[in-house]
């Protein structure tokens, strides 16, 4: 959804509604391709966790750039990567966002602004700074949006792009997404101080804790954020709370998280409490299970098309990555 472009209260929150719906279904079909064998590597969902993207990328421009993580199907989603060239990436196939060489943790869209999704922790914050850079060096009128793990907050480089981008006053949102977890662990219980936003504002950044599971709070607050860096404000920080709702990666059976606390946190899952505001706002129920069918319709048609693209031509092994001295 482009910035702005809709500004009737209900309707924009449709859209948003419209974007976790597409987001919830691409992360439901991943796994069961996973399970049957389709997608090699991990994948980590984003389930509970999408108003987010979707609520920032909503106010972001197609000329903007976001950096993301290995969690980033949600973020390519929300910033307008086209869902069936996501999936064909995921299985291996002709068609995928990075020619099948990336797989999930290296979706990339530059045709949008995804400049890459990431497996190395935090690197997507310092690769987001020189993006930064580089559009000030350049004179584009363009902002770059990082997105960063609660736990990738305890890694250093994340210190030097908060200090940097300080001190070079980038055009840079850092957004924190607090799922409580790092992998197995309780960030909390690893983490110093108080936390990610205190560490924000340690560089003097001026930084924000939201409830990321309210899509209009997260599209509301972006919105104000983005404006501010937009307009020379320097960098900015949002520190989003939620609930990562399904493993590490799709195989992880968690038996490290007490019983009962997934059920509990469900409750609170952002798409759920969108559809609530959307239905005391004017909107039908069954325009809501319109859309989700039209979600659902649509990423079973990319994992269709997965299926039926074949896998590259292996002489296409080392087009397109560095030149190593490998044979061609
Ligand atoms: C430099 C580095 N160290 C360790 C890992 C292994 N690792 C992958 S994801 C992860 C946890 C990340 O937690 P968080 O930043 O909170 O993101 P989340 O998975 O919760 O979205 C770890 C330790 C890694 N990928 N890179
Ligand atoms: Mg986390």
């Amino acid at each position: 959804m482009a910035e702005e472009t809709i500004t009737n209260k209900p309707a924009r929150v449709f859209e948003l509604y419209k974007t976790m719906s597409l987001i919830r279904a691409f992360e439901e079909a991943a796994e069961v391709a996973y399970d049957a064998g389709f997608v090699n590597g991990s994948i980590h969902q984003y389930i509970g966790e999408e108003a987010i993207g979707t609520g920032v990328c909503s106010n972001l421009r197609d000329t903007d750039y976001i950096l993301s993580n290995h969690r980033g199907h949600g973020h390519a989603i929300a910033k307008g990567a086209n869902p069936e060239a996501m999936m064909k990436e995921l299985f291996g196939r002709v068609g995928g966002t990075s020619g099948a060489k990336g797989g999930s943790m290296h979706i990339a869209d530059f045709s949008v602004g995804m400049l890459g999704a990431n497996g190395i922790l935090a690197d997507g914050t310092t690769m987001g700074v020189g993006a930064a850079q580089a559009l000030v060096l350049r004179g584009v009128d363009a902002i770059v949006t990082v997105f960063v793990g609660d736990g990738t907050t305890n890694r250093g480089p994340f210190y030097e792009a908060l200090n940097w981008s300080m001190i070079y006053e980038l055009p840079v949102l850092f957004v924190c997404e607090n799922n409580t977890y790092a992998s197995s662990t309780v960030t909390r219980s690893v983490t110093a101080g108080a936390g990610p936003v205190a560490r924000a504002e340690a560089f003097g950044m001026p930084a924000f804790d939201i409830d990321g599971n309210d899509v209009l709070a997260v599209d509301e607050l972006a919105a104000d954020l983005i404006s501010r860096v937009r307009g020379g404000g320097g960098p900015h920080f949002l520190h989003a709370r939620t609930y990562r709702i399904k493993g590490h990666i799709s195989r992880d059976k968690m038996l490290y998280r007490p019983e009962g606390e997934t059920e509990e946190r469900w409750k609170g899952e952002p798409i759920g409490r969108c559809a609530a505001w959307l239905l005391d706002n004017g909107i039908g129920q069954d325009e809501l299970d319109e859309a989700t069918s039209s979600a659902e319709k649509q990423i079973a048609d990319a994992v269709e098309a997965a299926h039926a693209a074949p896998f590259p031509d292996a002489k296409l092994a080392f087009a397109d990555v560095q030149d190593i001295g490998a044979p061609q």
